[in-house]
């Protein structure tokens, strides 16, 4: 069968912006005005668990308000299918913006007019630099009393580093807002009503002027602009072609395809954000979105294809987007529901049908492709096959995990890794029946599986089962998710901050294990040396021993042995990271020797090496923004001082102050309650992981005990 509607008529895009910004009230708009959905459903009226948008459909995103996981959506603009990712703009949950940008070609970044630029805006804008992912920015939330298009763009410019290119400027603003200049077609939109159904009349760019006068002096300074903001667009969009800049400048005149083309090409390559703005709650500039996702944003393949790597991660080739070729997919999410496992894929070339068997390349092993479906939200549609630059979802495949690479078992590539955030915060779990200890370990196990920002340990001194995450509220989440949707209910214990350990400097060290006093003896002994790396470069094991003084087939009890202990280091029993391990040099026993000699020998030279290089303890340094009314701005600040935290920025946003800084996550449980009693509850706050930091000196022993309680 051959592909039914050309690629260039796709568009997968994801929404991303900061928590609240209006992302799922905007996705809500594309399904009612793309025809999917008759009945718009706001996210403010789900808490009573009666409606659900489409998007926030577990139970957890309704009684909350807020998005936890993203949702896939899929609808038709203009002959155009458009496949909608809604992802979570709060922090904990990142790893659903990290994942959803991984296959996406193109970002909607949603902003809060009155808020602007936000801390979780700027996080999402790097993972999507860091992906390539073009992008438009929307303004949204002109209608709401204090905002200001002329600060979200200076953010967007001055924050994001962005070349923004407005293609909009919106017409009044809070309860004037009526609509938009659209510089491109050098027009303006009026709407009649806030009413879901108005229509907008189309009036050109210098009757505006004539017909509109607002209260605000910011808002008609905007309207007597118009013309050379229009100036502006075409001059700077144009000079993507010489031969129409030229026509341009001599003449005056251009080819309004030639403009379009340009800032398309513009988007794309990234050199240029087009920026427009609207007011999806009051359902107005939700089509003109549309209008330049279809326009500007590439569809699939058109930014290029995706990079194949080797084992270790080095690029060695591009897989260019295309039916005729080898089938390649990306895992890049798996989920445990009704339906049993869905594991989502982005197809990247060729063709995969029902009954086809894949190699998942990442490790090593066979998958049948059973069922396929393309996802809805929370519902499935089955379908016989996909193609390029489809997105879907495979059914009860067994061993692929986020990250997989999927391919044509004859032609197998591995294709780019994700990156996965660090978990920084962790709780104990318990089964509050204790019968359940079985129930809850595969529960817990299957709820990692589908995050890979959760980790699962085993408190090797309590026995007690701990699960790590990003935050308290990613943590309460799972707990909670579990019980909706495995039905098994967990006690959670205190959040406790995930430290770490590190080597102090290089140490050599020699450990002998002997002990052969009678029967058979053991001996083993091992000379190495650790080094520190760099934060991030993780645990590398060398070896270097020359002339067979530890025999070849001891050396893997060696690494394994290092790499176990490292688990659990000498401080305070965290894990250690970023160190080198070099077997250097060692001696053995003929009849004595063993593997479980050589392990115990290295264990032990672990222990005693890193004691002896005045270990660190790290911990994780936050980076905290709070926005608060001017007037508590200095005991805000006084209190982010004594949290052992350092302020690296501070100023004025509209009418409210806002802080941003860094301070260790250690001092920050409770904060939202000091920031309550500090603000008069006015205060708003978001904090994100930074980076690990030594922990001074004088300060380690007075945390442990602290974690001790
Ligand atoms: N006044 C006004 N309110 C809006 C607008 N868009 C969204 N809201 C409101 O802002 C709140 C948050 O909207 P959401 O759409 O849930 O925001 P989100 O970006 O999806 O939030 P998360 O998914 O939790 O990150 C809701 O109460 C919306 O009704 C808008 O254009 N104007
Ligand atoms: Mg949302």
């Amino acid at each position: 069968m051959a592909r039914k509607k050309p690629l260039t008529l796709y568009r997968n895009i994801g929404i991303i912006a900061h928590i609240d910004a209006g992302k799922t009230t905007t996705t809500e708009r594309i399904l009612y005005y793309t025809g999917r959905k008759h009945q718009i459903i706001d996210v403010h009226d789900t808490k009573d668990g009666k409606g659900s948008t489409t998007t926030d459909y577990m139970e957890q995103e309704r009684k909350r308000g807020i998005t936890i996981q993203s949702a896939a959506v899929t609808a038709e603009w203009k002959g155009h299918q458009i496949n909608v990712i809604d992802t979570p703009g709060h922090v904990d949950f990142t790893i659903e913006v990290n994942r959803s940008l991984r296959v996406l070609d193109g970002a909607v970044v949603v902003f809060d007019g009155v808020a602007g630029v936000e801390p979780q805006t700027e996080t999402n804008w790097r993972l999507a630099d860091q992906y390539k992912v073009p992008r438009i920015c929307y303004v949204n939330k002109m209608d709401r009393i204090g905002a200001s298009f002329a600060h979200c763009v200076k953010g967007i410019r001055e924050r994001l580093g962005a070349n923004a290119l407005l293609c909009q400027v919106p017409l009044g603003s809070s309860d004037e807002f009526v609509g938009m200049a659209d510089l491109v077609a050098g027009v303006g939109y009026l709407w009649a009503s806030d009413d879901k159904d108005s229509v907008w009349e189309t009036v050109p760019l210098d009757e505006i002027k004539a017909r509109l006068t607002f209260g605000a002096s910011a808002d008609n300074a905007w309207i007597a602009d118009l013309p050379k903001l229009r100036q502006d667009l075409l001059e700077t969009a144009l000079a993507l072609d010489d031969d129409a800049f030229e026509r341009l400048l001599n003449t005056g005149e251009f080819d309004p395809a030639v403009l379009k083309q340009c800032i398309r090409r513009g988007t794309v390559t990234g050199e240029l954000v087009p920026v427009l703005c609207g007011s999806s709650y009051k359902n107005k500039g939700v089509q003109q979105l549309l209008d330049a996702v279809v326009d500007y944003l590439p569809y699939p393949g058109e930014n290029g294809g995706i990079a194949m790597v080797d084992e270790d991660g080095h690029v060695v080739g591009e897989q260019v987007v295309t039916d005729d070729a080898p089938a390649r997919a990306l895992a890049f999410k798996v989920i445990n529901d009704q339906f049993g496992t869905l594991t989502f894929c982005r197809i990247y070339s060729g063709v995969i049908k029902k009954g086809d068997t894949l190699l998942n390349v990442t490790r090593g092993r066979k998958e049948r492709v059973g069922r396929i479906v393309e996802v809805q939200a929370d519902d499935t549609r089955e379908i016989d096959e996909v193609r390029a630059g489809d997105i879907c979802a495979f059914v009860s495949m067994k061993d692929t995990e986020t990250g997989d690479s999927l391919a044509d078992p004859a032609h197998p590539a591995l294709l780019e890794r994700m990156r996965f955030p660090d978990p920084v915060i962790s709780v104990s779990v318990e089964p509050k029946n204790r019968n359940d200890v079985d129930k809850l370990s595969s529960a817990l196990y299957k709820m990692v599986k589908a995050d890979p920002s959760l980790k699962l340990e085993v408190d090797q001194e309590t026995g007690q089962t701990v699960l790590k995450g990003m935050g308290e509220l990613h943590l309460e989440v799972t707990i909670d998710r579990m019980r909706t949707e495995l039905g098994v209910e967990a006690n959670m214990g205190k959040p406790r901050v995930s430290f770490r350990e590190a080597f102090g400097k290089t140490v050599e060290h020699t450990y002998t294990h002997k002990k052969q006093t009678g029967g058979s003896g053991q001996f083993a002994e091992v000379t190495m040396i650790f080094e520190p790396g760099e934060p991030g470069s993780g645990v590398v094991f060398s070896d270097e021993v020359v002339g067979g003084r530890v025999p070849r087939e001891y050396i893997p009890a060696v690494e394994h042995s290092v790499k176990a202990e490292s688990q659990e280091g000498q401080v305070a029993g965290y894990e250690v990271v970023d160190f080198k391990a070099r077997l250097i040099d060692g001696k053995y026993h003929d009849v004595d020797s063993s593997a479980l000699a050589f392990e115990i020998a290295a264990r032990q030279c672990f222990r005693e090496a890193q004691k002896l290089s005045k270990p660190k303890l790290l911990e994780p340094i936050m980076r905290l923004e709070v926005v608060m009314e001017a007037d508590y701005l200095g005991d805000v600040i006084g209190d982010i001082n004594r949290r052992r935290g350092t302020v690296s920025d501070q100023g004025h946003k509209g009418s409210s102050a806002f802080v941003q800084g860094f301070v260790p996550l250690a001092e920050m449980f409770g904060y939202i309650n000091f920031l309550r009693s500090a603000t008069r509850g006015r205060g708003t706050f978001t904090m994100e992981f930074d980076h690990y930091e030594d922990v001074p000196a004088g300060m380690v022993e007075k945390l442990m005990e602290k974690e001790a309680k």
